[in-house]
């Protein structure tokens, strides 16, 4: 059976024949489509040998070489205890560079694996040997930090047990690595979205979807989309037309399959090894209670559905009770594809697959827009302003706006517009809610650069953690939002912020060009700099339309979301929305240098990378 993107998007019932047919079949036979029970290879500590290299990597029938550790894609799962100390030799058996990071692993800087920033790197036949010991608990993972090796499958993930008792009660455990895999070489990829950044994207609104409705676009929304060069579904740059999407390194037809028993609590350890590619996770029948996030624990709190973008984790503990098999459905955030594993009593078991939804279309608030203070906006019409989730344009009067400038420049909040003069809102007129340009790159902030590297800014970036991600507005049942997750531990450092930091994400999307501040990597000439021990607030403001989830080694930092004192969730990796803005408080305490990056690979490697430093060093050096 193939499960191919037609079948998906239809639904595909595992129907009556491929219950029968697996009947007929011996348990070793019954692999492929019949469900693959493939427990990840394990290895444990002290002393652990990775080796990368090339190895042959199949799926949907075709073969192709993988990047690999120890053969197998994803790499062998790392099985750790908090306290120990840990020796991992990591041999370099490929023609170029490599080296592994140990994702949300605290250590010190030299052993974080980021070539150029912490360690050279790894040679071609050189073994590099990496010991630190382990002083946290949680899920985490590892992948390559060379070149995009890392698309080629050089990831697993890692699980280290806590050294006292776990305060997550569960009777058994699956981790679950999704990932993306393309038949085109990576530097390929990167090539045809420098050459055409809607290369992949296969949704895009179009003539027959306006005059049919299918497009769910007004004319209006269509040129204001048009004017500012943008398609409203431009999600994902990488997406299901080249991507199969991976768990724990099988497609869709192989069906992965986790076993329970009715009854048990089944943790699920979900890890987003992605290149470039975010998720909408549920499991249609099974209600998931969220206990961790990026390895840290948080107050339980029971969801249906949660994104999870690239670098992030999310384990959730599930208990069937049914003696029947359930569909975990990992959906590409742009719905061009999914991936699909099952849980189920016995092996060969199937549930149906439900079909990819609608793909969802951008917002004002993706564009920037959602900082306004609505309720000050007069003529506008608000609701449909707020709500602004689908096709929110079309519910603005945008004559009262054209009408409404010096009153309505009072009421919006925020900075960005303190730096726009009002000429630009007066001219805005009916029609000209597109042609004033409302993410013109001169209303930028001075510091910041604004060269070929920015083509827009965010006139009123929005903070969104407490909003539903993308494209589950409106689905009717419940999501996580960021704003749900409370660590379950009091943070250490309750300190106020003692200083305040704003970094914006630029880019410019017709040439895939990323950056930090307008300037992409090369062209940064200085860190970000932290003194040791200090707490500061970091906001990070999106002036793209595209999610960046932002990573910074070697730390957690606290989401500023307005949760209980003291107990903010702690994230490695946070999803700075389109158009949106996070706020978070970090305690620089890792002395050293650490990568501070976009996790899309490819926009980290075209430049959406600094060097975080921490001084002074250990023992005074500065
Ligand atoms: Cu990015």
């Amino acid at each position: 059976m193939k499960l191919d993107r037609r079948m998906l998007l239809r639904g595909a019932t595992a129907g009556a024949g491929l219950a029968a047919l697996q009947g007929l079949m011996p348990a070793w036979a019954q692999t492929g489509s019949l469900g693959l029970r493939a427990d990840l290879p394990t290895l444990t500590g002290p002393n652990v040998d990775l080796t990368i290299g090339h190895s042959p990597f199949t799926v949907n029938g075709r073969t192709a070489t993988a990047t690999t550790i120890n053969g197998v894609l994803p790499a062998p799962l790392l099985r750790l205890r908090e306290g120990q100390n840990v020796r991992l030799s990591v041999t370099n058996t490929l023609d170029e560079d490599t080296s592994i990071h140990w994702h949300g692993i605290l250590l010190p800087f030299h052993m974080d694996g980021v070539p150029g920033v912490s360690f050279p790197g790894i040679r071609p036949r050189e073994t590099f040997v990496y010991e630190f010991p382990l002083i946290q608990s949680g899920t985490f993972w590892y992948h390559s930090h060379s070149g995009l090796q890392e698309a080629l499958g050089h990831y697993g993930p890692i699980v280290v047990d806590p050294a006292g008792a776990d305060p997550v009660a569960y009777d058994r455990e699956h981790v679950l690595v999704l990932s993306d895999w393309s038949f085109m070489n990576p530097h390929e990829i990167l090539d045809k979205l420098k050459k055409s950044p809607g290369y992949f994207n296969r949704q895009r609104t179009s003539l027959s979807g306006l005059f049919d409705g299918s497009d769910r676009f007004s004319l209006e929304e269509r040129r204001m989309w048009g004017e500012m060069r943008m398609d409203p579904r431009d999600i994902l740059d990488v997406n299901g037309t080249t991507y199969t999407y991976l768990i724990n390194g099988h497609g869709p037809q192989e069906n992965w399959t986790g076993l329970f028993r009715p009854g048990e609590r089944v943790r699920l350890r979900v890890i987003n090894a992605s290149a470039m590619s975010i998720f909408n996770v549920r499991i249609p029948g099974l209600p998931m209670t969220v206990v961790n996030a990026d390895g840290e624990n948080v107050r339980p709190v029971e969801t249906d559905e949660f994104q999870i973008s690239v670098a992030e984790t999310y384990d959730v503990i599930v208990r069937p009770t049914e003696d029947r098999a359930y569909t975990i459905v990992s959906e590409a955030i742009d719905r061009s594809g999914m991936g699909r594993a099952t849980l189920a009593p016995r092996l060969g078991m199937t549930a149906e697959v439900p079909p990819l939804r609608e793909v969802p279309n951008l917002t004002m608030r993706d564009m920037g827009m959602g900082g306004m203070d609505h309720g000050n906006m007069a003529g506008m019409d608000h609701g449909a302003m707020g709500g602004s989730q689908n096709g929110a344009m079309a519910g603005m009067d945008h004559g009262a706006m054209a009408g409404s400038a010096g009153g309505a420049m009072a009421g919006m909040d925020h900075g960005a517009m303190a730096t726009q003069s009002g000429g630009a809102m007066a001219g805005m007129d009916h029609g000209g809610m597109a042609g004033m340009n409302m993410r013109d790159p001169n209303n930028a902030p001075p510091d910041m650069a604004v060269g070929v590297g920015v083509d827009s800014i965010a006139m009123a970036p929005a903070n969104r953690l407490g909003e539903r991600p993308l494209g589950l507005q409106d689905v009717p049942h419940r999501v996580l939002v960021y704003t749900d997750l409370v660590s379950l531990a009091p943070n250490k450092d309750q300190r106020p912020p003692s200083r305040t930091m704003e970094i914006h994400l630029t880019g410019n999307m017709e040439r895939f060009m990323w950056g930090f501040d307008g300037r992409k990597f090369s062209e940064i000439v200085e860190p970000i700099r932290f003194e040791l021990n200090e707490r500061v607030r970091v906001t990070l403001v999106n002036d793209t339309m595209m999610a960046h989830p932002i990573h910074l080694h070697g730390h957690f930092f606290e989401l500023v979301t307005g949760g209980p004192v003291g107990h903010q969730p702690l994230k490695h990796t946070v999803n700075v929305a389109p158009g949106g803005k996070v706020t978070f408080d970090l305690t620089a305490d890792a002395p050293g240098d650490w990568a501070f990056h976009c996790h899309m690979l490819m926009h980290m490697h075209a430049g959406m990378f600094n060097v975080v430093t921490v001084r002074p060093l250990e023992g005074g050096a500065s």
